[in-house]
């Protein structure tokens, strides 16, 4: 059984204490509704703060952790560790080692013991690193993040091959195609999406459709598990998606959040169900015709897939 722990808005003010009893919270009841692993948001402990322009680097720094777990956050490992229960976790990273300091935008895989047994850095960094006083809000993830340097990676987990992918990642196929081809079962991935683009308002009515639309493809052409978690609602300022869902290799949506706010949904995840596809219409070694594709690279002079 696996959890996903959607959250509401976190203000900018709002303590990462405050943060993680909220999350314990939700940890809690995803144990009580039988779930072995708990997955939270993109960038889970904080406000979604690639929303703001600044040039203060103590300030960008704040929103980042040095180390995982740290003192506040050591408290969702232990619980953790006392529930038996595994977890997925969004957060900024702020790696300082031979004396260069990084950001990235980071998820991890936690075993029932406390143990980080996976880590993904953020490939698919979406919007700009230019200040625009001029929109309603920004996405300054070009700013204060660096693409993420560890490939899609997957890993052994709760009796299957986990893999996780973070928010805009799920709108590119081929980031469940690089998990799929290690044999990924179960991709986790976190979002904070808002409702309105100021790029491209047109879009905006399409949001929810959209993101449903990219995880169940992902997950029906690579025969995994997809569970999709947002970050929603109005935060400071910034209406953004909820739709949390957990989706089977089928592509079909079995358990979807109904609120804006902190919120469990749980889904029984048979890994066999994924099986029967990869073994069939999606059998890569029978089926896939890699040779055709660079044939068209070579015509067309077209990215390599
Ligand atoms: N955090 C994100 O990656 N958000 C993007 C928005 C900015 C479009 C997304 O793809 O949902």
């Amino acid at each position: 059984m696996i959890a996903a722990a959607q959250m509401g808005p976190i203000a900018r003010t709002q303590g990462r204490p405050a943060v993680v009893h909220r999350m314990i919270d939700l940890m809690r009841q995803a144990k009580a509704l039988g779930a072995q692993v708990v997955a939270y948001p993109e960038a889970a402990l904080t406000a979604f703060f690639p929303h703001w322009f600044t040039e203060d680097e103590d300030e960008v720094d704040a929103w980042f952790e040095r180390d995982m777990p740290g003192p506040q956050t050591q408290p969702l490992f232990d619980e953790a560790r006392r529930l038996g229960l595994g977890f997925h976790l969004g957060y900024c990273e702020l790696d300082v080692s031979a004396g260069q300091k990084r950001r990235f935008n980071t998820s991890i895989l936690v075993d029932a013991s406390g143990r980080i047994i996976g880590k993904y850095r953020k490939i698919h960094l979406p919007g700009h690193a230019e200040h625009r006083a001029e929109s309603p809000f920004q996405n300054l993830e070009k700013r204060y993040f660096e693409v993420g340097d560890l490939g899609f990676g997957a890993w052994q987990a709760w009796g299957g091959v986990a893999g996780m992918i973070i928010c805009n990642d799920r709108r590119w196929p081929e980031s469940y195609r690089v998990l799929g081809l290690q044999g990924a079962e179960m991709i986790f991935c976190g979002y904070n999406t808002p409702v309105h683009h100021p790029g491209a308002p047109e879009h905006d009515r399409l949001g929810q459709f959209h993101n449903e639309l990219c995880m169940q493809s992902g997950a029906y052409q690579n025969s995994a598990w997809v569970i999709g978690v947002a970050k929603a609602g109005l935060e400071e300022g910034v209406d953004m998606i909820a739709g949390s869902c957990i989706i089977a290799p089928t592509g079909e949506l079995v358990a979807r959040c109904s609120s804006n706010g902190d919120e469990v949904i749980v889904a029984r995840c048979d890994l066999d169900l994924g099986r029967s596809y990869r073994e069939t219409t999606f059998n890569f070694a029978r089926h896939r015709r890699t040779e055709h594709y660079h044939m068209i690279v070579e015509r067309t002079g077209a990215t390599p897939p």
